[in-house]
């Protein structure tokens, strides 16, 4: 069995008075110090503050059901092939030799979080990230879901030519019991050419009648599964924005309103995300498009339901994250990024669409807003009636190629003002299979997303005394890592940069077992 993959990782027990374990709860005290800012005539006047959280981790993992829209897809068909050959052990035969199957890709299974230091050596100590608090093995997930194409999954894997014939072959008839359930079609919200395989339709044009069957399906499955949870995840085709229109979607009362009378601007994923909502599941957009419409955030909030999205942050916007970070931080201006992608599967097909086209290009080009706003010594900050300060070029262009499939290349072109005019070009070309990156993904953020559920907070006084413990907020922006355009509580910044998006994840979760972050400070290397 792969490391990825295994079940065996070495428990943590944090041994401090602010650390309490019962059966069923790991409760943490954590002060949160943070810095107010005032600008007074000239000075920065910096206040630090701490505020005394508790948080409660429920320790039962639970049986847990993840139920994917667009099951059938080259997402769906991957990452469920990819759970099976892990949980069934399946070896297969490539011309390097045989390859087991794991789960690199995934920062839950495949990446660690430094602990501490072991006294007795003087060295780091690293833990898989997915052992720090209880976290479900992604081999015990329950698959199931919706696709608008009828196909059995071991057809629909065959189609979708991402995995290697030896293991398509092998895990097909583990694949072929898998059905997707009919879904909702609404043809104006996806590309035209995807029509040929709608085939799979609840039937009627009435929304309010495809809520109901929507919220049946997750009751109907996770009461046949014996779940105690269920993530649902839209792994769809990206569809259109849908247009915000006042009376209609703008708040949670008109949403609801809009779906019974089957206004034309309610979308599929937005209907799905209202019927996870109403069900009290977490729903997770994992495409581009505005699924989140103000009403709907509002509906989630009124139910303390959550939310994450949008849009896979896979290879190409990834690299920009950070590399953008770099440049930025390194006091250097990137004058222009240019992206290039040519891809042959379904989903660049579908996006060959204007319309779709446009929902991820507004995704793949907001993510070196935060870096850039950050440097005023290199970019003039917004002024007077502007809406927005100085930004580098940034052009996003995606063609779609049949021939090269699941393998997308993405080129990228990075052109910067180094010191004293000079200019520097960093090219990067990137080829890799797209499903095989996106797949890790879906996992750590339904596993994730399921976590969040299970932690609640409160604030303290001095003398330890608090309200009630609250979930966390509705928008699960602890997900931001694995997000392009990361959705957050409305009136707050997003964070973009891949380093603090991933640092935000770590602190919160040590947080939860009481400890702090340490950070790269590492004060015991610096002093006598
Ligand atoms: P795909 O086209 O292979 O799969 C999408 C599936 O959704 C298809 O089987 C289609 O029949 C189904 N579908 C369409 N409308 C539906 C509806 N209303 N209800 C149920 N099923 C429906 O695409 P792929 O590659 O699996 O990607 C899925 C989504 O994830 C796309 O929106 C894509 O843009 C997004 N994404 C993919 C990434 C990747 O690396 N593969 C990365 C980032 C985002
Ligand atoms: C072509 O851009 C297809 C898209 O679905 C992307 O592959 C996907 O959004 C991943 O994008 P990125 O920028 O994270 O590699």
């Amino acid at each position: 069995i792969h490391p990825t993959a295994a079940r065996n990782d070495t428990p943590i027990v944090v041994e401090s008075e602010k650390t309490v374990y019962t059966d069923e709860y790991i409760t943490s005290t954590y002060d949160y110090h943070t810095q107010t800012v005032i600008n007074d005539n000239g000075v920065f006047k910096v206040t630090p503050k701490v505020q005394t959280y508790q948080f409660r981790t429920q320790r039962k993992v639970p049986r847990m059901g993840l139920m994917m829209v667009g099951l059938g897809g080259n997402n769906g068909t991957t990452l469920t092939a990819t759970i099976l050959a892990n949980k069934h052990n399946i070896h297969w035969h490539t011309k390097e030799g045989l390859q087991t199957p794991n789960y690199i890709g995934s920062i839950l299974r495949a990446s660690t979080l430094r602990l501490g230091v072991d006294p007795s050596t003087g060295s780091d100590v690293h833990v898989p990230l997915s052992s720090v608090l209880p976290t479900v093995h992604p081999n015990d997930l329950v698959i199931g879901g919706w696709d608008i194409s009828s196909l059995p999954l071991d057809q629909a894997m065959q189609r979708a030519q991402v995995l290697q014939y030896d293991l398509q072959r092998q895990i097909a008839p583990l694949m072929a019991s898998i059905r997707p359930l009919p879904s909702i079609y609404y043809p104006d919200f996806i590309a035209a050419n995807q029509e040929e395989r709608a085939d799979n339709l609840i039937p009627g044009k009435d929304k309010q009648a495809h809520l109901e069957q929507i919220r049946k399906d997750i009751r109907e499955f996770k009461q046949s599964n014996s779940l105690d949870s269920v993530v649902v995840f839209w792994t769809a085709n990206t569809e259109r924005y849908s247009e915000i229109l006042p009376g209609v979607n703008d708040t949670a009362a008109n949403l609801l309103k809009a779906i019974e009378q089957s206004h034309e601007e309610v979308s599929p994923s937005t209907l799905f995300a209202v019927a996870s909502i109403l069900e009290g599941a977490p729903f997770i957009n994992g495409a581009p498009q505005n699924t989140f419409v103000p009403g709907c955030i509002q509906l989630a909030e009124e139910h303390q339901s959550f939310i994450g999205g949008d849009d896979l942050k896979s290879g190409q916007t990834k690299v920009k994250s950070v590399l953008a970070e770099f440049l930025v931080n390194a006091g250097i201006k990137p004058l222009s990024i240019a992206s290039y992608n040519h891809l042959g599967n379904n989903d660049g097909r579908n996006l060959s669409a204007e319309a779709q086209f446009k929902s991820k290009e507004i995704s793949k080009s907001s993510v070196v807003d935060d870096m850039v706003g950050a440097n005023h010594l290199l970019y003039k900050p917004k002024g007077e009636g502007e809406k927005k300060g100085e930004h580098p070029n940034h052009l996003v262009v995606i063609k779609y190629m049949p021939a090269v499939g699941d393998s997308k290349r993405a080129i990228d072109e990075y052109y910067s003002e180094i010191c004293m005019g000079g200019r520097s070009v960093i090219n990067i070309f990137n080829e890799c299979e797209d499903s095989l990156l996106a797949s890790p993904l879906i996992l750590d953020l339904s596993i994730l997303a399921e976590l969040l559920t299970r932690i609640s907070y409160r604030c303290v006084d001095a003398n330890g005394q608090g309200g009630e413990f609250k979930p966390l907020y509705t928008v699960l922006s602890l997900l931001s890592y694995m997000l392009k355009a990361p959705l957050v509580k409305p009136g707050t910044d997003v964070v973009n940069a891949l380093g603090r998006q991933r640092n935000a994840l770590e602190l919160f979760l040590k947080a939860c077992l009481g400890l702090e972050g340490q950070g790269d400070l590492l004060l015991e290397t610096r002093v006598w």
